[in-house]
């Protein structure tokens, strides 16, 4: 008997929803960067494991948006509470504290008729006590279905979430194929990649700045040619992502194309390019042109 199980992955910016979704599915589609709104779209990780196929949503951190990039992560992360879900996975770091995030989102599982689970993450860097504490924070706010604490970065604790989850699976056909790991474009998880490594390398505004367009993508018999864009949002930002002697540049394309080259199983060769597209991320528009806009089926 073959079930499926659809759980959104939510919580405030930097929590470790996309290393959580990753070590969930034991593969990296979802990018992780220790700064705050790393993802942008919702990513879907699919995982088929016994008779269950798991379609998380990995969205981007809730926060109050500040531009028009800003406003298209919010209705990206509204919308997936808005599907037809089994399960909820909320990620809060050990030792947060309740905030008007955390009100208003709790506010929201109330109105719905969706189990919640509470993740508390980070325990591989916070001691026993915090970890109760912030347990106790919680659940006192809010019926959570179950309370798990655990480390997405270390692995530790998060096979107890599949023994959670798994009684709210219910009997369907499974929507992908069984060997499915996302179904996020190679074209977009490639240009993924890069934007992390450029959150990794670059800091301040610079890595909040960009966005990476694919312009070709084509696959040889066993090597996939990639030709890449990156755009910046202010001449200055430029030479700060290509580096000294582009030695910046060259570290984000060896780093990404390492990283492609897992996901994809073959050779990658990958050619960056930096553009400026001065203050795209204020523009509805060029929002949309860098694909960031809502799916219509
Ligand atoms: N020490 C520790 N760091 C973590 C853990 N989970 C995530 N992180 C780090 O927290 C930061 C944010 O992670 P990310 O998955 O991008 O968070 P998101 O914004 O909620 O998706 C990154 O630097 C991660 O490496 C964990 O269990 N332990
Ligand atoms: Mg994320």
């Amino acid at each position: 008997m073959r079930k499926t199980l659809i759980a959104a992955i939510t919580g405030r910016a930097n929590t470790g929803k996309s290393t959580l979704m990753n070590t969930l599915l034991g593969v990296k589609i979802s990018i992780v960067s220790n700064k705050p709104q790393t993802t942008r779209n919702n990513i879907r990780g699919i995982l088929t494991k016994g008779d269950i196929q798991y379609i998380f949503l990995d969205t981007p951190g809730l926060h109050k948006p500040k531009d028009k990039l800003g406003s298209y992560m919010m209705r990206s992360a509204n919308s997936a509470l808005a599907e037809n879900l089994d399960v909820i996975i909320y990620v809060v770091s050990a030792g947060d504290r309740i905030g008007p995030v955390e009100e208003s989102i709790m506010k929201r599982f109330s109105e719905m008729e969706v189990p919640v689970v509470l993740i508390v993450n980070k325990t591989d860097i916070n001691d026993g006590r915090t970890v109760g504490e912030t347990i106790l924070q919680f659940s006192q706010k809010y019926n959570f279905a179950s309370v798990i604490p655990l480390s997405a970065k270390t692995g530790k604790g998060t096979e107890i979430v599949f023994e959670e989850i798994d009684k709210y699976a219910i009997e369907d056909e499974w929507p992908f194929p069984e060997d499915f790991v996302t179904d996020s474009s190679e074209r977009s998880l490639a240009s993924e990649m890069i934007r992390e490594k450029i959150l990794v390398l670059t800091s301040e505004e610079v890595p909040h700045g960009v966005a990476v367009s694919i312009e070709s993508f084509e696959e040889k018999e066993d090597l996939i040619s990639i030709r890449a864009e990156i755009f910046c949002e202010r001449a200055s930002h430029k030479p700060i992502i290509i580096g000294k002697n582009g030695e910046t540049l060259k570290k984000i394309g060896t780093m990404a194309r390492e990283d492609m080259e897992k996901l994809f199983g073959v050779k990658v060769y990958l050619d960056l390019w930096v553009k400026v597209k001065e203050n795209w991320r204020a523009n509805e528009i060029a929002v949309a042109n860098m694909g960031y806009k809502e799916e219509k089926d």
